[in-house]
């Protein structure tokens, strides 16, 4: 029987299980990327393992959300990651490079190969036919100490591409359509494979588009083949050798096939305020916008900002809009100018920011109080934007150009023809920003630089015989790491301190969160939080779990978890348990106490179901779908006690 395109590359890096749905395999991981938000927290558990030079093909250190140095803290963490990086044989992308996820796609992405990035849009590479995979930093650092990633083999979903995108519409409503049947919790487990007549006639950064969006379906990696596409951008980026041309096998099959007809799609938009919240931008039309921005991992590419550039050629922006980019590289903002896409970009108006995440993940560009703001980025969960509330749409770079020009929502389609937009067959590469690695010798004598804001790993106790708590939180449906542990410019420079960016755990849903776990870890218990579905969207960080477990959250009990998340959990030893019987979520509230007797003789034993015994109500039961290695993790309180015993 023929493999499709997924098993191939797992088969070709399978170093244990079995490539059955739901069962735990391992892979041999061939690059790493971090980003510098989760990357100092990565090196610093890499530092830990104790290896002397990362064993993968390549690792990257990118510097690209905290780029608003507003004190010292950001300005060290990247002196930190780069002497790093220096010492361990690491890539270094500095400041100003550009987004991880456009850069790596540009300068690294190889087809046929693994990559885990501490970022959860890593499946971008997808496009260039890698099997890229968001991960937490720990399981990174243990990529990087050459040992290989565990995750549940992923159910396979073909989709199949029919037809041709029409003018006007752009891989973003692809993906958009996707969320709309999938949901944000739709593609869990699973992989989603793109194949049929339709891929081809999508560029490379028009796949990376939708793959990186895939993660806001909840999946695990989305995938492009390899083909004549894939062979031009390598070629465009001078790396026509890392070229193979790779596809599923005749005759392969696919657990679920989702059809898509290029040529039906229209404009769509995410609502306020969730990624799968999609309706047709006809019918959103017409309300006022006050700010429009383009950029992020999901939609910076040079055809993005060329198109835009060509479209304020014959357009001018409303008065009332701020239309802002954000380029995505810095590769991409050199051919820009070379093509004269900048001088139109800025004689047209737009407000211009260097090439990097900034205001996707809250580093300024706020919208005002009570108005809408178009974005092509990745997610709109509440408050992300640094407004609270917000009002953010997610859109294509082509809604966003016309909803700037008219000053209201507006289907592009509305403008006339598309503009032409010709990209060159070589680009203008450029490297100065991206540091190759040290040799061996060179590498040893590189002292690291640690400034102030760079705390020490703190050292989790392992799990108690028994325990006992509060459940001090409930909270609902879809609750995105995000709620659990917010970014934006005040916090995310503290994420190298852990007892720092604790203090901010629940912030925007219980302002005196942190306070009241201490309270509670004073008087020996442990802290619970109650959880509905896909508990953990979102964001890869890990600190949604380490800085929980800091104040002494030992258990979450939920309907059901998302993958990234669930992982970190075990990484730092909070027990993941879901309901066993679903209607037992509406009898809990916060404030319960409960015990869970023998909860590591539990684990040891391999038992699937806890008990759970809950003050003044009686049981209820907790299942946990543990393997071997996520119960030893457990137990010792976290994955780098286990990997020091
Ligand atoms: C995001 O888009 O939410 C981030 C910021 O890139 C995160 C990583 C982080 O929190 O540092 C992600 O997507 O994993
Ligand atoms: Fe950066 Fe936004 Fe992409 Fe996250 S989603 S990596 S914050 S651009």
């Amino acid at each position: 029987m023929g493999l499709n395109l997924t098993q191939k590359i797992i088969s070709a890096h399978l170093v244990s299980g079995k490539m059955t749905p739901g069962e735990e395999i391992a892979l041999k991981i061939d690059q790493t990327l971090t980003q510098d938000a989760t990357g100092t927290m990565a090196y610093l558990e890499f530092e830990a393992i104790g290896i002397d030079r990362v064993k993968t093909e390549l690792s990257v250190s990118y510097v690209d959300h905290n780029l608003l140095q507003t004190d010292f803290k950001n300005a060290d963490d990247h002196l930190f990651l780069q002497t790093v990086a220096m010492r361990y044989g690491i890539w270094f992308s500095k400041p100003g490079n550009g987004i991880c996820h456009q850069v790596h796609l540009e300068r690294f992405a190889k087809p046929g190969k693994t990559l885990i990035g501490s970022d959860s849009h890593t499946p971008t590479a997808g496009g260039c036919a890698m099997l890229a995979i968001g991960a937490g930093g720990l399981d990174v650092a243990m990529a990087m100490a050459g040992k290989p990633f565990y995750l549940r083999m992923p159910k396979i979903v073909g989709v199949y591409l029919k037809g041709k995108l029409m003018p006007w519409v752009s891989a973003r409503d692809v993906a958009l359509y996707l969320l709309s049947i999938l949901t944000v919790k739709g593609g869990l487990g699973k992989v989603l494979e793109y194949f049929g007549e339709g891929v081809n006639t999508l560029t490379v950064p028009e796949r990376a588009t939708i793959c990186n969006l895939g993660t806001e379906m909840g999946a695990t990696s989305s995938i492009f083949p390899s083909d004549d596409m894939t062979k031009a951008w390598l070629t465009a980026q001078g790396r026509v050798g890392d070229f193979v041309e790779l596809k599923a096998d005749q005759g392969a099959t696919y657990d679920e096939v989702i059809e898509v007809d290029l040529s039906k799609l229209e404009p769509l938009c995410a609502c306020p305020s969730s990624p799968d919240n999609v309706k047709r931008v006809a019918d959103e039309a017409g309300k006022p916008v006050s700010q429009v921005i383009i950029g992020s991992c999901a939609n910076s590419s040079l055809k993005d900002l060329l198109m835009v550039a060509r479209v304020l050629e014959s357009f001018g922006v409303h008065p009332m809009v701020s239309l802002e980019v954000n380029p995505g590289s810095l590769q991409v903002l050199e051919n820009l100018a070379s093509l004269s896409g900048l001088k139109s970009l800025i004689s047209g108006g737009v407000r211009l920011h260097q090439a990097g995440c900034l205001g996707c993940i809250g580093m300024g560009q706020a919208p005002p109080t009570g108005s809408i703001s178009l974005r092509t980025f990745t997610r709109n969960f509440p408050g992300r934007s640094g407004t609270n509330p917000d009002f953010v749409y997610l859109v294509s770079p082509e809604t966003a150009v016309a909803s700037a020009i008219k000053g209201v929502i507006t289907d592009p389609r509305e403008l006339g023809d598309y503009p032409q937009v010709y990209l060159p067959e070589k680009l203008i590469i450029n490297d100065t920003l991206l540091i190759p690695p040290l040799s061996e010798d060179e590498a040893k004598k590189v002292k690291i630089i640690r400034g102030p804001n760079i705390a020490p790993l703190p050292v989790f106790d392992p799990l108690p015989e028994d325990i006992e708590g509060v459940f001090l939180l409930k909270v609902g449906d879809n609750i995105t790491t995000d709620h659990i542990m917010p970014a934006g410019a005040q916090i995310l420079p503290l994420r190298s301190n852990l007892p720092a960016i604790s203090q901010y755990v629940y912030k925007n849903i219980r302002a005196d969160f942190a306070k009241e776990a201490m309270a509670v870890k004073e008087q020996n218990l442990v802290v619970g939080i109650i959880g509905g579905e896909n508990y953990g969207q979102g964001s890869s960080r890990e600190h949604a779990a380490l800085a929980p477990r800091y104040l002494g959250v030992r258990v979450k009990l939920a309907k059901s978890f998302a993958r990234i998340h669930r992982s970190n959990l075990i990484n730092f030893g909070i027990i993941p348990l879901q309901f066993e019987e679903p209607q037992a979520f509406e009898s809990l509230e916060s404030g319960d106490r409960f015990v869970i007797k023998g909860i590591r003789e539990a684990l040891r034993s391999g038992e699937r179901r806890f008990k759970i015994y809950i003050e003044g109500k009686g049981q209820i039961w907790g299942v946990g779908e543990f393997t071997e290695r996520e119960r030893a993790c457990l137990i010792a309180g976290s994955l780098l006690n286990l990997a020091r015993e």
